[in-house]
């Protein structure tokens, strides 16, 4: 198996019985209309039931009087099975002795058949199944950060999937591959380029190119959105200005869109990163987000598109608390923004840290639109090597509670609309897709692809639950092999924030934002070193940001506040990242802040070792081609989680000036040991 087929494998049912029980429920598939969608459903259908069932189940376009076969309808009329939905919901329900798949669209129907499949594929029961399902946020997007010469910005797996060169005359079939997987998540848009954008995504050359892969998506519900790169009125229009408030900039932003409608009919919108890390925006001009925005949702008015605007901005300044960066520039904004504009967030106030306490923009921002973004690339936990489940870190952020109508607010009901009647909601992922034959490198990471999609529709699902789907799906159905790799992912990012960034360490700086690098003191920027984040020094570790330090606690409910205001209170997980506390401090473990590390980084590596035993375990279970490629992976992370840990503790050490605490061994290296090994490892 060479993971080509992700959770959509369809192979034969071994259990007989279950099998023709199934076969009884599935004999024949009614499909009552010949819309690109609506054959898309039938296809997924019959695919999934001759790989599953061993059997072709035929089409017809009507039931007449027969029974034990599935139905396919859109009730577009009034109709009392489709009461409840919204448009994309479905019901797949006991009817006249057959399966109903019902929604009040195609897309809803697509939806429902892949529900359907799962429950097959998963082995539960479908005679009088009964399953009401509607997605919860409105926009559930992928985010490509891929570059026209077919490198992806933090990609670990491969090249682009889009091959710009051969488009559009060339339609590689694995387009359709990657519909379908997005399709069984309900993953209904998709942003193809980085948001570091290149202004030739705009030309007619490249709207040609993303309008071919448009007329692929278009048949699975996926709407395509492009990255824009602010200036393009002067790059590619030329223009002398890009000010938002200009008429010819406007103008021209008018064109460019009703160009794009023209040859992608159902375009989607457009993403924008502005006035952060170098890209240009509408500052430049004197202008705010708000006008850049703005100015884009105008150009959108005619159709039915959005803005989607990052928030992910912060100024070079040395003494600016990074953090609290993008709540200074768009608290003021809030209510500013045209309806057609959503505004953006990543989970954390920096950017995508194995651990970080929510934004604090989630609980600020009651009149505004604001979209989730996390990242299912693994920038900052080990790329396509460390097997890190990420269920957990998204659930963490979804579930935590702004107080931004007092108790009960968590982020989950600020995102999908709930706490504050938005009525435009979205939720994005950084994709962790590329050209590699399995899409994402590590046969693991699927999971985190399939995990997101699972909670962009519906963001109450458990990690524990998504892990069980998927594993059934994609590795074995095997009952205790699902339970130890479930075992193996539930703890797994646990464990890497273990030997990564322990208590709330935090660590985004410069290079290629792997190698453990602590002892970073220069950059072209002060907040793209080390020492930046973690601040040791002879006393202690940690960034007080308590009103004492930066106060960026300040920027949170008073609620929140007060759960992380105090050293004595504040949840270990969190601690460093608000408060410099002294190496001999005792915490709550009752060990000293000191020893309390040590035995973080050295559990979370010899967890590894745990983590190598466990899926040892599951040999049996699992193809032997996919087992050999994660023990091999498994391998390498151990190797780099003990690297992680020397390097901490070595350079640490330096500071706390205490001995490593028994049972632990002192690292068999030196510091310049680990400091040339890195650097060797970010040569060229
Ligand atoms: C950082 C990445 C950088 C992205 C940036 C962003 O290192 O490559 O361009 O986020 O999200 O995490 O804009």
């Amino acid at each position: 198996d060479d993971g080509y087929r992700l959770w959509l494998k369809y192979d034969l049912i071994k259990d007989v019985a279950k099998r023709d029980d199934y076969v009884r429920s599935a004999q024949f598939i009614v499909l009552n209309g010949n819309s690109q969608i609506l054959k898309s459903a039938a296809d997924e259908l019959q695919t999934g039931l001759q790989g599953l069932l061993g059997k072709s189940v035929p089409l017809i376009a009507n039931a007449g009087n027969r029974t034990g076969g599935i139905v396919l309808t859109v009730a577009d009329a009034p109709n009392a099975d489709a009461q409840t939905l919204t448009s994309e919901g479905y019901k797949v329900l006991p009817k006249q002795n057959n399966i109903a798949i019902v929604s009040k669209t195609e897309k809803g129907v697509l939806y429902g058949v892949f529900a359907l499949l799962r429950q097959i594929q998963t082995g539960q029961l479908v005679n009088n199944l009964s399953l009401t399902s509607n997605p919860k946020i409105q926009y559930r997007l992928l985010n490509h950060w891929d570059n026209t010469n077919g490198t992806i910005e933090r990609g670990y797996a491969g090249e682009s999937l889009w091959k710009w060169y051969e488009l559009p005359a060339t339609v590689d079939p694995r387009y359709r591959d990657y519909a379908r997987a997005n399709a069984s998540l309900g993953i209904n848009g998709t942003v193809v380029n980085n948001v570091n954008a290149s202004a030739r995504f705009l030309t007619d050359e490249y709207i040609q190119k993303v309008a071919a892969l448009a007329n692929v998506f278009r048949a699975y519900g996926i709407r395509v959105y492009l990255s824009v790169y602010f200036p393009a009125p002067k790059t590619i229009g030329g223009l002398k200005t890009a000010d938002p408030l200009d008429p010819e900039v406007r103008k021209w932003w008018a064109d460019k869109t009703k160009e794009i409608y023209t040859v992608i009919p159902d375009f989607g919108g457009f993403l924008v990163k502005a006035n952060s890390e170098g890209e240009p925006g509408p500052q430049d001009y004197g202008r705010n987000h708000a006008d850049g925005a703005n100015m884009l949702a105008n150009a959108l008015a005619p159709y039915d598109g959005i803005v989607i605007w990052r928030a992910f901005v912060y100024k070079a300044d040395s003494k600016a608390d990074r953090f609290k960066a993008a709540y200074e520039e768009f608290t003021p904004l809030d209510g500013k923004f045209d309806k057609k504009v959503i505004v953006q967030v990543k989970n954390g106030p920096i950017d995508f840290q194995p651990r970080e306490p929510v934004s604090p923009l989630f609980g600020a921002m009651p009149k505004t639109p604001l979209a989730m973004e996390f990242q299912i690339t693994q920038e900052y936990t080990g790329f396509a090597t460390h097997l890190v489940y990420e269920a957990p870190l998204f659930k963490e952020c979804l579930d935590t509670d702004t107080y931004a109508k007092g108790k009960g607010s968590p982020v989950s009901k600020v995102i999908d609309g709930s706490l504050h009647g938005y009525t435009t909601t979205a939720i994005s992922g950084v994709a962790n897709t590329g050209s590699d034959r399995n899409w994402t490198g590590n046969p693991m990471a699927q999971a985190n692809w399939y995990a997101f999609g699972r909670l962009a529709w519906d963001h109450t699902l458990s990690s524990e639950d998504i892990a069980h789907e998927w594993i059934k799906m994609t590795l074995t159905t095997e009952p205790k092999a699902v339970k130890t790799i479930t075992d193996l992912m539930l703890r797994s990012r646990e464990i890497y924030v273990n030997y990564n960034t322990p208590i709330g360490l935090s660590r985004p700086w410069s290079g290629i934002h792997f190698a453990p690098e602590p002892w970073l003191e220069k950059s072209s920027r002060p907040d793209w070193t080390a020492i930046y984040y973690h601040r040791a020094d002879s006393i202690g570790l940690g960034f007080n940001r308590t009103a004492t330090g930066s106060n960026a606690l300040a920027q949170y409910r008073l609620e929140v506040q007060q759960m992380w205001n105090d050293p004595e209170t504040c949840p270990l997980p969190y601690l460093l990242w608000y408060h410099h506390i002294p190496w001999i401090k005792k915490l709550s473990t009752g060990r000293t802040l000191w020893d309390e590390l040590c035995t973080r980084f050295y559990t979370g590596a010899d967890s590894v070792g745990w983590m190598q035993q466990q899926w040892a375990q599951v040999k049996p279970a699992v193809d032997p081609e996919i087992f050999a490629d994660v023990t091999g992976r498994l391998i390498t992370q151990h190797k780099e989680a003990i690297w992680w840990r020397d390097a901490w503790v070595l350079y640490l050490q330096q500071y706390s000036r205490q001995p490593i605490p028994a049972p632990y061994k002192k690292p068999e290296r030196t510091l310049d040991d680990v400091k040339r090994l890195v650097d060797i490892y970010q040569l060229r």
